[in-house]
């Protein structure tokens, strides 16, 4: 089955044999009741299994080429859940770049139970292996990086993993599987915050894992079933119902991002522009054999370079909504250094390009011109 074809009937066989409704019923239970102990239709208590979650979690395996998919009640839920696959001195290496909120889980509360993070530059995938020891355990990469859409190397990052014996993990947010596809490129596990262009519509908050091998995925379910920090039926209905339309929606963002990253390099009151459909990008060549497109996500500094211009171009926008968050249909504008990456120490943000002038856009899918002219009202 084709992906477009896939967001669509991945993973949905036999949803409804009582009535036959197409889209699967939200099963808003808590319980299942039992004829003798243990005799039950495969659902006994819903932290540990729900059906509307099911068909989600067939939905997502089959969206990104896995075998399982686990859908959480946040992104950051689905990335608490990965770091518990790992005992106090193991290490993980992680991108510099990456959603200030990842960071602030990985030092704040990970760390001081003992994992130990090395935060490193990944754009050449060949820096990687130094950082490596026998204490490794997992690569973490995000990609394109957010918010300064770097772009790393998976098929070079998985030889790594192999060769060392460790697990590679890929945060899918921004590409989505419509861009690029983890999995086949030797991941071990790709992680969503769902909450983003899974769902689409900005109305839920849900994260996701989805892995190929049997092992990994019983510890994962261990762990989500133990810990339970699950998505409800209702959350996992409208995140089945997002991916119905994700080719769809993506390919716009795809358009919508291009004009507008264009338009931007080209104004005066713009300095640099962080895209990765650029042919100057650093990464483009990596960028245009791993992905399908480019996506909707921008980055810039305004050519004024200070917080104050920064501050004034958001304020002053009329379609794009100042908000954290992305991937929805409609377009939002961000201040990475006081909102979404505020977490991250000044100096450490700053060496990475996160600065007091940077803004950062989820471009949606509204008319193409009605962007650009708000951007260029707000410009001026
Ligand atoms: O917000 P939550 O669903 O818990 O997902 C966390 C997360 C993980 N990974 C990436 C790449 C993300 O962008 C996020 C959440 N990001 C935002 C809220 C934001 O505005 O960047």
């Amino acid at each position: 089955m084709k992906f477009n074809t896939k967001t669509i009937h991945g993973g949905q066989h036999n949803i409804d044999p009582a009535y036959g409704s197409v889209m699967p019923p939200i099963y808003q239970t808590t319980t299942y009741s039992q004829t003798t102990p243990g005799g039950h239709k495969g659902f006994e208590y819903s932290r540990s299994g729900n059906p509307t979650r099911t068909a989600l979690e067939n939905a997502l395996a089959s969206i990104e080429n896995g075998e399982y998919g686990l859908a959480f009640g946040s992104g950051l839920a689905a990335i608490d859940a990965v770091l518990k696959l790992f005992k106090p001195g193991d290490e993980i290496i992680s991108t510099n770049d990456l959603y200030g909120g990842s960071y602030r889980l990985f030092t704040k509360i990970f760390e001081g139970l003992g994992l130990k993070f090395r935060f490193i530059g990944m754009q050449d995938a060949s820096r990687i292996e130094e950082h490596i020891n026998k204490n490794t355990k997992l690569i973490w990469v995000e990609t394109p990086t957010n918010p300064m859409m770097n772009i790393i190397d998976i098929e070079a990052c998985s030889k790594l993993a192999k060769k060392h014996k460790v697990l590679l993990a890929v945060d899918n947010t921004f590409a989505t599987p419509y861009l690029q596809q983890p999995l086949d490129l030797g991941a071990d596990i790709i992680m969503h915050s769902a909450t983003k262009y899974l769902g689409g519509h900005s109305d839920v908050v849900m994260g996701s894992l989805v892995v190929k091998d049997k092992e990994l995925a019983d510890r994962l379910y261990f762990i989500q079933k133990a810990s339970g920090a699950i998505c409800g039926p209702q959350d996992a209905f409208l995140v089945l119902r997002g991916i119905k339309t994700l080719h769809i929606r993506m390919q716009r963002h795809c358009e919508n991002g291009e004009k507008v990253a264009k338009f931007l390099r080209s104004h005066p009151k713009v300095d640099k522009v962080y895209w990765p459909g650029f042919e100057d990008h650093p990464n483009h060549a990596i960028a245009k054999v791993q992905m399908k497109d480019f996506g909707g996500m921008i980055s810039f500094t305004t050519a004024e370079n200070t917080l104050e211009s920064a501050v004034k171009f958001v304020e002053n926008l009329k379609v794009f909504t100042l908000a954290e968050s992305l991937g929805g249909v409609e377009s939002l504008a961000g201040h990475p250094a006081s909102m979404t990456h505020a977490s991250i120490p000044k100096e450490e943000r700053e060496k990475i390009g996160v600065v007091d002038s940077l803004i950062r856009l989820s471009v949606g899918i509204e008319d193409d011109e009605d962007l650009i002219e708000d951007l260029k009202q707000a410009l001026g």
